[in-house]
């Protein structure tokens, strides 16, 4: 058997995918130790398989597109973090990788652990809700963190995950994307990422944290549910002209960024996450129903807090301060 049969398309995918230009057929024949001709024909047959790859005499070889890399080599090769991630399994099915990751969680699984599916056919939402998760439509991620805090404070997770999928996004779109309080992303008044925090605590401490994030990138109108139509977007609908979303490098870029944002208020305190949660805040100053139960009242909401709790002011004049898990929050 020759050396090139025991290299497979993804390690000729892993090397490209791991730069954003060209990649010499020399410095590939000598990272793969196999030979030019082999490169060649690798290529061609990946390019016979749909992956879209530009091949130039002179340069080289180059993926134009790191969608066709969406799974753990391509995902990874793109990390620039040190914990988040490292550990990562891929899925073509799963019910939902929020139960995957606790199962691992509850088997020891290591901090920064990452579970990614391309579909989930039973994927959550907060109070039992369901979250569409079609195959191939959009990113379905669950993170694991085990980190040293109060577990009244982990809503200040949920903050970072948004600021951090916010800052992935954006160099995508043709408009900014607001954060809705507590764990939605909006782009122009649609719902294009939620975020589902779990967690497992004793009294003073978080044995773990699972944030799952569902991120809507290359679903049409027409793939959402009728009921969801008016209520739901993706990043397609909203993208920069010839920028086409790659769920490959956005999985990764918003591991890259949730670890520095994670990290920073690890080190640094709440402050300045708050600060760009609050400038990226489509809730903030402006009027909200909070329904809880029957009860139906019109506030202002004033502020974020450390502990991720939202003051809101009532039309009585008084200030409360509300967890995200006894309301649910319309505009008006
Ligand atoms: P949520 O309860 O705030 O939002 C759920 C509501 O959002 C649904 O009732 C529906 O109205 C609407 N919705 C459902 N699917 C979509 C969608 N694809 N796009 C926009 N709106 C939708 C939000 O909960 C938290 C969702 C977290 C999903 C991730 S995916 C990875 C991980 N695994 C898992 O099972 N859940 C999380």
């Amino acid at each position: 058997m020759k050396r090139g049969d025991l290299v497979s398309s993804g390690d000729i995918l892993s090397l490209l995918a791991a730069r954003d230009g060209y990649v010499s057929g020399a410095l590939l024949s000598r990272e793969l130790n196999i030979s030019r001709t082999a490169v060649w024909k690798k290529i061609a047959a990946l390019k016979r398989d749909g992956y879209s790859i530009d091949a130039s005499t002179r340069k080289g070889y180059r993926l134009l597109s790191h969608e066709a890399c969406y799974g753990k080599p391509g995902i990874q090769s793109l990390l620039r973090t040190g914990f988040l991630g490292r550990e990562m399994r891929f899925y073509e099915s799963v019910e939902s990788t929020n139960n995957v990751l606790k199962g691992l969680a509850n088997a020891g699984a290591v901090h920064g652990t990452v579970v990614i599916a391309n579909e989930q056919t039973r994927g959550r939402g907060r109070l039992g809700r369901e979250w569409n998760s079609a195959a191939g439509r959009g990113i379905w991620m669950s993170v694991l963190l085990r980190p040293e805090l109060h577990p009244a404070n982990v809503q200040a997770i949920t903050l970072a995950v948004a600021v951090a999928v916010c800052r992935a996004i954006e160099p995508f779109l043709s408009e900014e994307p607001g954060i809705k309080w507590p764990n939605d992303i909006l782009i122009g008044g649609r719902k294009v990422c939620g975020i589902l925090t779990e967690l497992s605590a004793e009294a003073e401490r978080v044995s773990w944290v699972i944030a799952g994030i569902g991120l809507n990138t290359h679903s049409a109108p027409e793939d959402f549910p009728p009921d969801l139509r008016n209520k739901a977007t993706s990043l397609r609908q909203h993208i920069k002209k010839g920028v086409l979303p790659d769920r490959t490098r956005l999985a990764a870029e918003i591991l890259n960024q949730l670890e520095q944002v994670y990290e920073d208020y690890l080190r640094n305190g709440p402050d300045s996450m708050l600060m760009e949660w609050r400038q990226r805040s489509a809730t903030l100053g402006r009027m909200v129903e909070v329904v809880r139960g029957t009860e139906k009242v019109r506030a202002l909401a004033l502020d974020i807090g450390e502990d991720g709790r939202l003051k809101i002011q009532l039309e009585d004049g008084s200030i409360r301060e509300i967890f995200s898990g006894e309301i649910s929050l319309s505009y008006e």
